[in-house]
């Protein structure tokens, strides 16, 4: 069974948010366009409360982007983003819903990042979402989203150490970074993960 799992297509992460990623809002129509070629459709939202760790207002004498230590981790301090209830935590307004069978949030714990739809930073605490997973029959994975260097990246790396076989979606994902995403993308064929474009699933 094929399942698409979709990263934080949402405002905040477009050209026009509070973190933008470049040229963001170009995947939405290339994931609508390919959506019919699913039989499960998941979709993660970054949902942040106001006081999150990880925003640079929340410490001070910091600036966005400035890189800390937290609980012997190290933390990028971004831009409020996705904050819970916010507009700019909600989906892009042309991403087609409908067939999302359900919306796994995460980074609401305001003590700790989370980049994976899986664990948090920490890997401390499961969303679930491997299981739920499992439990639905999911037999091939395929993720695409915002942003391909963060949360795609690390989303993906969980889910092949959970087990299931993994393809990233690349002509339906952007990254924040391209330089880094290039090694990245390295990191993840040396997983095993398969690069594909939505034209060839
Ligand atoms: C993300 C930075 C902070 C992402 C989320 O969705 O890639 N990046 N929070
Ligand atoms: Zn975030």
């Amino acid at each position: 069974m094929k399942t698409l799992l979709i990263i934080d297509v949402q405002n905040d992460f477009m050209p026009n948010g509070s973190l933008p990623v470049p040229n963001g809002d170009r995947i939405v129509p290339v994931i609508n366009a390919m959506q019919y070629k699913f039989d499960l459709i998941i979709a993660t939202q970054d949902w942040h409360p106001k006081d999150h760790i990880s925003f640079a207002s929340n410490h001070n004498g910091k600036s966005n982007f400035d890189i800390i230590e937290i609980h012997g981790q190290s933390q990028t301090l971004w831009p409020n983003h996705c904050v819970q209830g916010t507009e700019g935590a909600e989906f892009h307004p042309n991403l087609k819903t409908d067939k999302f069978e359900a919306v796994f949030r995460k980074g609401t714990d305001k003590t700790i990042d989370s980049y994976s739809a899986f664990y948090d930073n920490g890997h401390l605490k499961s969303t679930g979402l491997a299981g739920y997973l499992k439990d639905k029959g999911t037999s091939k994975l395929y993720l695409c989203g915002l942003a391909a260097d963060i949360c795609v990246f690390f989303s993906i790396m969980d889910a092949k150490k959970e087990g299931f076989d993994c393809s990233f979606i690349h002509d339906a994902s952007e990254a924040l970074d391209n330089k880094t995403f290039e090694k990245l993308k390295k990191e993840m064929i040396g997983m095993g993960i398969e690069i594909v474009t939505s034209e060839t699933i």
